[in-house]
């Protein structure tokens, strides 16, 4: 079996029951000129985990391991988005450079270029941080078999560390990939990943993409 030095220990995962997570690589929060860089943020942040990220995707294509894309956004009218959600991001739903932000069907909510899924690659669409909560993951994983989620995206400390939590509590093991997920804020990417894996390993694992795609290729 597969095992990858960790952090807080080695993980060992059987490649049939495990699934490559690849939680929201969406243009609206990765390109420049975008709406992530709108509210001020950096996206080089997030970028630097483009190159990583497409090597480990070949990687898992490779191993046959279950590739699983999702993406954050709303109808476009709106109806499943909280009212207390659009209250604190105003911008949802309004016209920026890539069409209506974080809108289903516009540019600007599909995932970048440079990792377009495959076809037969399932594209969850969820409306909240956590890829669980509205979705039909759950399913999906389930009739898969899946155990154990190797988990990347963006961002780290929002919608991947929601995510990892609630599959945690399903009963998932989580390894989250440290090159391969981006945070804006540089402290909360650092915090995040030391998150997962304190106290043994409380929410999961945390190891780098290259200890991955070499267990993957052994
Ligand atoms: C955020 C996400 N940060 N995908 N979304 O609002 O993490």
């Amino acid at each position: 079996m597969p095992t990858v030095e960790a952090d807080p220990g080695p993980f060992s995962f059987a490649p049939e029951s495990t699934a490559l997570l690849v939680i929201d690589m969406q243009r609206d929060f990765l390109l420049p000129g975008g709406f992530g860089e709108s509210l001020g943020n950096d996206v080089a942040q997030l970028r630097c985990t483009i190159e990583p990220l497409t090597a480990l995707l070949a990687a898992g294509r490779a191993a046959g391991l279950k590739i699983i894309h999702t993406r954050e956004g709303h109808l476009p009218d709106l109806s499943d988005c909280p009212p207390a959600k659009l209250r604190r991001g105003p911008m949802i739903g309004k016209e920026g450079p890539f069409g209506r932000i974080l809108i289903r069907g516009e540019y600007g909510h599909d995932i970048i270029d440079e990792l377009r899924p495959e076809a037969g690659e399932p594209v969850v669409d969820k409306p909240g941080k956590g890829a669980f909560y509205a979705t039909d993951l759950s399913k999906i994983l389930d009739n898969d078999g899946i155990k154990s989620l190797i988990v990347t995206g963006v961002t780290t400390e929002v919608c991947v560390h929601t995510t990892v939590r609630e599959a945690n509590d399903r009963g998932y093991e989580c390894l989250v990939i440290k090159d391969c997920v981006g945070s804006y804020f540089p402290e909360f990417q650092r915090v995040g990943l030391r998150m997962i894996a304190a106290q043994g390993g409380i929410f999961g694992w945390v190891a780098d993409s290259p200890a991955v795609i070499a267990a993957l290729q052994e």
